[in-house]
C-alpha cells in the first residue's frame, strides 16, 4: 500500500519567536509554532491557533522547551576565503602605524593577496573552513563571500571555485561576490586604469562564463579606486545583468554611495564618512546601508556612520562582520550586533534586523529568506536565551542550540 505523505514534515513547537516581519520591531509571537513542509515554511503563527490535526500530521514534532526562534542569520559581507595571517599587522597598528601606511608599504591587502596566489585551491579551502564554521557554530544559516584576493584572471578563479566548492558542502546557503577591484595588483602598480581594463574585459567576463558569482562589488576610495574606474566596472557588470555592491565612505567621503545608488546598488557598505546629504539618493534606489561595526573597533576609527539620518530617512541598515584578515577578523554575527549598539548607537532589534531581513536584502534574497513568514525558505536559529534583545547584549558564550537550514535541523558542537 502506498504511503500516505504528511502534510507537515516537521513541526517545532513550544518556542517563542522573533519573526523580525513587518514594521513592528522583533514582530514576537509568544508561544509560537512552525510548521515546514519541503524546506519551506508552511505555517507560522501562536500555537493557540495551530490547526487542531497539525501535531498528527507532522513527521517530526519537536518541543523546544521555551527558547527562542529567529530567522538564520545572514552575514551579507565577508571576505571569508584566503590565505594567510595578518596578526602582525593587528601588532603593527598598535604599535603606531596605520591601515593606509602599512598598505603602502606592500602589506595589507597584497601580503594577502600574495599568500593566496601562492596557494592551492585544497590549502585555501582547508584554511576557510574553520573559519566558515565558527559563523556556523554563532547561527549564521546563509552568508555572502566576496573575491577579491587573486587579483588576476588564475586566482580571482580560485578564490571563487572555492567559495562555490564551500556552497555545495555546506548545508549553509553561500553567495560569491566578484571583487577583483579590491585593490591594484603589484603588477600594474601605477596603472590602475589599466587593471581596471583587464577586470572588464578578461576576469569577469569568465566570471560570469563560469557562472561563479552573483553580484559584483569595488572598494571605492582614495587607497583603491576612484569614482570613474568603480562606475566603468558597474558598467560592465550591468552589460552582464551582475548586481553591483560598493565598499564606499570607509576612510573618506569619496561619493561612491550616490554613484551606486544611481546604479541600483543592492548595498552600500562601512559608510563612516557618507555625508548626511546622500542619504535621500539612497533611500529613494532602495539600496541596502550595511554597517561594519567590526572594521572600525580594529581600525580604532572616530567617524561614524549617520546612524540617525540613515535611520530617519528610512535606509535599510543591515550588520554585517566584514570577515578579513585585516580590518575585521571577526567570526561573530552576533559580536556585531553588539558592536552595531555600543559603537553606532543601533538598538538590538534594529541590530537583528540587520542579520536578518535586511542582510538578506543586501543579498537580493528578501523574497526567500530573512523572516519567520510562511512560503520563506525554512532557516532559522533556536537559541537559549530569556529575550531576543540578549543576542546583541551577551558576548561571547554560545546561546545556540542549533540552527535549521532549509527544514533540516543542523548541530555544530
Ligand atoms: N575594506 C575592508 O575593510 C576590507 N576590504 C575593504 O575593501 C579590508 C580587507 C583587508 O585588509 O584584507
Ligand atoms: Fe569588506
Amino acid at each position: 500500500m502506498k504511503k500516505m505523505s504528511k502534510p507537515f514534515d516537521s513541526l517545532w513547537l513550544n518556542a517563542h519567536l522573533a519573526t523580525m516581519a513587518g514594521d513592528n520591531g522583533y514582530g514576537v509571537i509568544a508561544d509560537g509554532a512552525i510548521a515546514v513542509h519541503k524546506g519551506r515554511i508552511r505555517w507560522v503563527g501562536p500555537a493557540t491557533e495551530l490547526p487542531s490535526d497539525a501535531r498528527s500530521n507532522a513527521g517530526l514534532v519537536q518541543d523546544l522547551a521555551g527558547a527562542w526562534i529567529t530567522p538564520g542569520l545572514v552575514d551579507c559581507h565577508t571576505h571569508l576565503v584566503y590565505a594567510g595571517n595578518r596578526s602582525n599587522e593587528f601588532e603593527m597598528r598598535l604599535k603606531g602605524s596605520d591601515y593606509k601606511a602599512i598598505a603602502e608599504a606592500g602589506g595589507g591587502i597584497i601580503s594577502t593577496v600574495r599568500a593566496v596566489r601562492a596557494s592551492e585551491e585544497a590549502e585555501i579551502r582547508q584554511q576557510s573552513i574553520p573559519r566558515l564554521q565558527a559563523l556556523l557554530a554563532d547561527g549564521v544559516t546563509t552568508l555572502e563571500v566576496k573575491s577579491g584576493y587573486g587579483l588576476d584572471l588564475e586566482n580571482e578563479l580560485k578564490l571563487l571555485k572555492v567559495i562555490k566548492h564551500l556552497d555545495a558542502q555546506t548545508p549553509a546557503r553561500i553567495k560569491a561576490t566578484f571583487l577583483g577591484a579590491h585593490t591594484v595588483p603589484p603588477e600594474y602598480q601605477g596603472r590602475p586604469d589599466d587593471y581596471v581594463h583587464l577586470i572588464n574585459t578578461s576576469i569577469l567576463p569568465e566570471v560570469v562564463n563560469q557562472n561563479l558569482a552573483s553580484a559584483v562589488d569595488v572598494f571605492c576610495e582614495a587607497i583603491a579606486f576612484n569614482l570613474d574606474q568603480t562606475e566603468s566596472i558597474f558598467k560592465a557588470a550591468a552589460a552582464y545583468g551582475l548586481p553591483v555592491k560598493l565598499h564606499a565612505e570607509q576612510l573618506s567621503d569619496s561619493k561612491g554611495a550616490v554613484l551606486a545608488a544611481r546604479y541600483q546598488a543592492l548595498s552600500v557598505d562601512h559608510l563612516e564618512y557618507l555625508d548626511p546629504e546622500d542619504i535621500p539618493a539612497l533611500a529613494e534606489s532602495g539600496c541596502v546601508a550595511v554597517l561594519l561595526p567590526g572594521a572600525f573597533y580594529y581600525l580604532n576609527e572616530t567617524q561614524k556612520p549617520p546612524i540617525g539620518s540613515l535611520r530617519e530617512a528610512g535606509v535599510p541598515m543591515a550588520v554585517s562582520t566584514d570577515a578579513n584578515p585585516g580590518t575585521s577578523p571577526v567570526l561573530s554575527l552576533r559580536s556585531m550586533m553588539n558592536m552595531a549598539c555600543v559603537l553606532f548607537g543601533v538598538t538590538p532589534a534594529e541590530a537583528l534586523a540587520g542579520a536578518t531581513r535586511h542582510a538578506a536584502q543586501a543579498l537580493g534574497l528578501q523574497d526567500e529568506i530573512g523572516t519567520l513568514e510562511a512560503g520563506k525558505v525554512a532557516d532559522f536559529a533556536v537559541w537559549d536565551v530569556p529575550s531576543p534583545v540578549d543576542l546583541a547584549y551577551q558576548l561571547g558564550g554560545n546561546p545556540l542550540i542549533f540552527s535549521v537550514m532549509g527544514g533540516e535541523k543542523f548541530i555544530t558542537t
